[in-house]
This record gives structure tokens, C-alpha cells and sequence, in this order.
């Protein structure tokens, strides 16, 4: 099943030619409208008029996240605030979210991007899909919200958590297709047992899961657990939410759209492109976005491109798992986090020094984080209610700025160990099994 034939089996040099056409629009569109990159463009000496084929996207400036927080909130924008209908944020690597717009047309392309994913996965209009990605700045919950609409099947827009409602709710109203990060399904899965429900008092048939990587052992785990076929979805804010790529009936890599966004990957130190099948640095070009188009937007996820024709008939370039990242950036529970959003928290409360480990790890398969982080001498004492107010606060305040829980441990002061190199402060012991 395929939702727009006409796109996704398009013949590669047609598709060049609709990529070099639609780049060409693109760039006169943020030269005239960002002056951000009016102003990379002319420091690199290049006109619009430069760009005349697809391969010639190289000449132009790379844009990162740090980009888009020193432009927060709307300094990227290419239209009026007139123009936009949509806002979603993700975690910048600071305390400031990093913004993303939409005009109409752009969450028209976005849902249509979604709608190939959903189709691909082998979902109709009969569906009934649970959507229990996060509604709100995430991408995740409307993204899915509004792809499952636009290919005629019902939603139940449970948004993430409360996990035995989830349950109860997919169980009365039939829910065939699950849409969450993988971590949440293996939870779900679990708290199913718990429940004493039987994956045969489901009619779930389909997972949609991403925003987080995930292995091949967990999908076979998944799929037992829930009865379910499980299909990988990827997507980053920064170019439209879920729906960037997809899975087909094959499963032998995730197709991406890159009639929408062109796709590159780089050695993440040189910033030059790989050889093909290389493993590298992906980088996305926006090639329709209206809003706040992005050129060269370096995700820092690290994979590979296939441009073999897939046995699907879909000629869109197939993208390996997501092997890791060029930046620290974690994945708590579908959350970004950034281990300097932490620290600048603990920065700006006199109360700390700026000594702390990060431990991450996966209980009950549950994504759990814990600080420790030394409080300042003369403010660390043997008073238990003095510390456990202090510790209140600081959970508080990373909640507020992270968005997820995090066990807060005050430590004696000078009791961390100190590093004599590069300071090694973020265990990641999840085991992606
Ligand atoms: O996670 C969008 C999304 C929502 C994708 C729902 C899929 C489903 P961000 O919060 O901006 O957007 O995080 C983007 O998450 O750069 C990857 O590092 C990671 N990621 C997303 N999907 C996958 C996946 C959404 N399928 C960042 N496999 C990306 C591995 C993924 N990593």
C-alpha cells in the first residue's frame, strides 16, 4: 500500500530534478526572507543564483541547533507570524526550547508525510489508532494526530502516561494501531501482564514506534508481547515531528521523503560527504518548508543511506537505524535531554557546586535518571529537613526546565570524584537490549 504513488516510486532522476527544482525555490525563499542566512550566504560569497543543480546544496551553510537557540524564539522565520498556524518546541541544549513554525501548507506537507508512514505500515481507514505519543510542543502527539485523520482512521488521542487507562481505553474501544515510543510499549506490555489482560483481548495489530532508537531485539520482544507487527517511525522537530521516514512491509531500512527534505550524510568532523553506504552525520534541507525553512540542519544522528530500489517499489532512499549521536544528547522516555540544560540549572542555584554525575538507566523498562550533585560546604548540612527541602527544590526546578523526573541526590561536598581529563559526568547504563 502506498499513499502517493506518484512520489514515492518516482524514478531517481526525476526526483533529482524535482529536489534541484524545489532547492532552487527554497534558497531564493531564505536569502530574501532569513536574514540569518542572507548573511551565511554572503559571508560564503554565494548568491542564489549558484545553486543550479541539487549537487550544488554543498555550497551552502550548515545550520545546528545552537543556531536556533541564538535566534530563539521566531529568528529563523521566513514569513509573517501572520502566516503560522502551528508552534512545537524541542529541548535546546540550554534552557531555551528550540522553536519550529508551520504555515498551513506546511502542516499539510507534514501530514501528508505521515500519512505515507501510517500507509506503509499497512494501516486504513479502518483503523482505530491510540496515540499515546505526548500531545503539547511535542511533535509527536498531534504529528500523529493529524496523519491518522488525514488517511480516514479514527483516533483516540490518549496523549503518553496513565498507563492502565491506556490499557482499559485500548481494550473497550478496540484500539488496532499503538503509536508511542518503543520504551513505552515494553511498559505498557508489562503493565498488560500485571493486568491480567491477555494480548488476545486486543485488537491492536499495528506499533508505530520512535523518537527514541530502539533494536531489533526489542521489536521481537514488542511483537511477542502485544501480538502486533511493530514498524519504525523517525522524525525530529526541527524538520517537521514524526514522518521524516518510515518503514515498508519489508523492514529493510526507514524510506525517507525526500521529495520534502534532502537528505546528506557528512563525517561529523570534517562536515564532508561520505561515500555512499557510509556511516556519518545525517543532514536534512528543507526543500518545501514554508515557515522557517532550514539549510544543511545537522542532526547529529549518526547512519547511513541505502539508494537501492527497495523490493516495495518505493525508489525514496532507505535510511539505517540510527546507530547513536555526534552530540550528548539523551533520550529519556522520548525525552530530549541535554546533559548542559542540567548543569546550567545546578549553575544558577547558589545552593550547588557545579560537581554532578548523571546515571541513566532502564528499570522495568522505564527510562530512569539520577543526579548527584555536591551542595556548596557551607550550605551542605547534617539537618535532614534542610537537605530534603533543598533537594525538593532542585527536583522541582529540572522538572520545570527538563520535563521529566529526575531523582535528586545531594551529595557531601568535594565526595565526587574529580576527573583529571575530560570530565566524564553522564553514565548511560541502559542496556538498548
Ligand atoms: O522525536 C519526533 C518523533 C515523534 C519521531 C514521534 C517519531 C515519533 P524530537 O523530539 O525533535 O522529535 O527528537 C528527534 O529523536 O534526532 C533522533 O535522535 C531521535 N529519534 C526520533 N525517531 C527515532 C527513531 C521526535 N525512529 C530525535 N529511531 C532524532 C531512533 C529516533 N531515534
Amino acid at each position: 500500500m502506498i499513499w502517493n504513488e506518484h512520489i514515492e516510486c518516482m524514478s531517481r532522476e526525476q526526483l533529482r530534478d524535482l529536489q534541484t527544482a524545489r532547492l532552487k525555490e527554497t534558497v531564493e525563499r531564505v536569502y530574501h526572507n532569513t536574514p540569518f542566512y542572507r548573511k551565511k550566504m554572503q559571508e560564503l560569497g554565494i548568491l542564489p543564483s549558484d545553486i543550479k543543480d541539487i549537487d550544488d546544496i554543498q555550497k551552502l551553510p550548515f545550520t545546528t541547533k545552537e543556531d536556533l537557540r541564538d535566534n530563539y524564539p521566531f529568528g529563523l522565520m521566513a514569513v509573517p507570524m501572520s502566516e503560522v498556524v502551528r508552534i512545537h518546541a524541542s529541548s535546546g541544549t540550554t534552557g531555551k526550547p528550540t522553536v519550529v513554525a508551520y504555515t498551513r501548507k506546511d502542516v499539510s506537507q507534514w501530514t501528508e508525510c505521515v500519512s505515507r508512514c501510517f500507509t506503509a505500515f499497512g494501516a486504513t481507514k479502518q483503523d482505530i489508532f491510540q496515540i499515546s505519543y505526548g500531545y503539547g510542543l511535542f511533535t509527536g502527539g498531534l504529528g500523529a494526530h493529524y496523519g491518522t485523520e488525514n488517511i480516514g482512521a479514527s483516533v483516540i488521542p490518549m496523549s503518553s502516561g496513565n498507563t492502565q487507562k491506556q490499557l482499559q481505553i485500548m481494550q473497550d474501544f478496540g484500539a488496532t494501531v499503538l503509536c508511542c515510543t518503543p520504551s513505552y510499549a515494553l511498559f505498557i506490555a508489562d503493565k498488560l501482564a500485571d493486568m491480567g489482560i491477555s494480548k488476545d483481548d486486543l485488537k491492536v495489530r499495528i506499533g508505530v514506534f520512535g523518537a527514541e532508537p530502539w533494536t531489533e531485539n526489542m521489536r521481537k520482544e514488542l511483537e511477542e508481547k502485544l501480538g502486533i507487527k511493530a514498524y519504525d517511525i523517525y522524525g525530529l522537530s526541527e524538520i517537521c515531528g514524526p514522518g521524516v521516514g518510515y518503514e515498508c512491509q519489508n523492514q529493510s531500512g526507514t524510506h525517507l521523503c525526500e521529495d520534502q527534505f534532502y537528505p546528506e550524510i557528512v563525517d561529523p568532523k570534517t562536515l564532508k560527504p561520505v561515500t555512499q553506504a557510509t556511516e556519518g552525520e545525517l543532514v536534512f534541507t528543507h526543500l518545501t518548508k514554508e515557515a522557517m525553512p532550514l539549510l544543511r540542519y545537522r542532526t547529529k544522528d549518526l547512519t547511513s543511506l541505502n539508494y537501492d530500489t527497495c523490493a516495495c517499489g518505493r525508489t525514496a532512499v532507505r535510511m539505517g537505524k540510527i546507530l547513536g549521536r555526534s552530540d550528548d544528547m539523551l533520550i529519556i522516555r522520548g525525552v530530549n535531554v541535554f546533559p548542559s540544560q542540567i548543569e546550567s540549572v545546578i549553575l544558577q542555584m547558589p545552593e550547588f557546586e557545579p560537581h554532578y554525575m548523571i546515571y541513566v538507566n532502564r528499570e522495568n523498562n522505564l527510562d530512569t535518571m539520577e543526579l548527584h550533585v555536591e551542595a556548596r560546604p557551607d550550605l551542605y548540612s547534617d539537618n535532614v529537613g534542610t537537605m530534603i527541602s533543598l533537594t525538593k527544590k532542585l527536583t522541582a526546578q529540572l522538572n520545570s526546565i527538563l520535563g521529566i523526573a529526575v531523582k535528586v541526590k545531594i551529595v557531601e561536598p568535594r565526595s565526587l570524584a574529580r576527573s583529571e581529563g575530560k570530565a566524564k559526568r553522564v553514565f548511560d547504563n541502559r542496556m538498548l537490549k
